[in-house]
């Protein structure tokens, strides 16, 4: 399993607040090439299973909500020590916490509607991976 890729999203927040263009011209400069990348709205069911993990927590409901509300761009990111390497640039989850350069410390909206996905281990960014795109969609 290729330990230099992640994966992200825009999140639906990000897409309203028009920050797409920003963001990425934002991953691009960090040194991340893109391997897939499509702009799509997540349902229901895939939202769920994405987040399955938080089922048990009490913003699962709302975490769904959201993430199904708009168009999202979802991503795999090749570089050296990709998954760590996006985690520092994306920042902490709540932007109140998030480093100054770090993109939820720019474009975040909140703890909840916090603009942008990363992987959190190679593992789970191979699946996360998958999930979203094809073998001919990932190049
Ligand atoms: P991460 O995205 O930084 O890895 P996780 O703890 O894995 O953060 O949570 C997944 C997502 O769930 C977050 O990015 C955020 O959108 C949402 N979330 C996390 N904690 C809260 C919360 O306390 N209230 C509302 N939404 C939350
Ligand atoms: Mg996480």
């Amino acid at each position: 399993m290729a330990t230099n890729r992640t994966f992200t999203m825009l999140k639906p927040d990000a897409i309203e607040n028009g920050h797409m263009g920003k963001i990425i011209d934002m991953i691009i400069n960090a040194g991340f090439s893109i391997k897939a990348m499509k702009y799509t709205q997540l349902s229901e069911a895939q939202a769920k299973e994405f987040y399955a993990v938080h089922a048990e927590r009490p913003f699962y409901g709302e975490l769904v909500e959201y993430m199904t509300s708009g168009p999202i761009v979802a991503a795999i990111l090749e570089k050296e020590n990709a998954v760590a390497d996006f985690r520092a640039l994306i920042g902490a989850t709540d932007p109140a916490e998030a480093a100054d350069g770090t993109i939820r410390k720019a474009y975040a909206e909140s703890k909840g509607r916090n603009a942008v996905h990363g992987s959190d281990s190679d593992e789970n960014a191979a699946i996360e991976g998958v999930f979203h795109f094809a073998a001919n969609e990932i190049f």
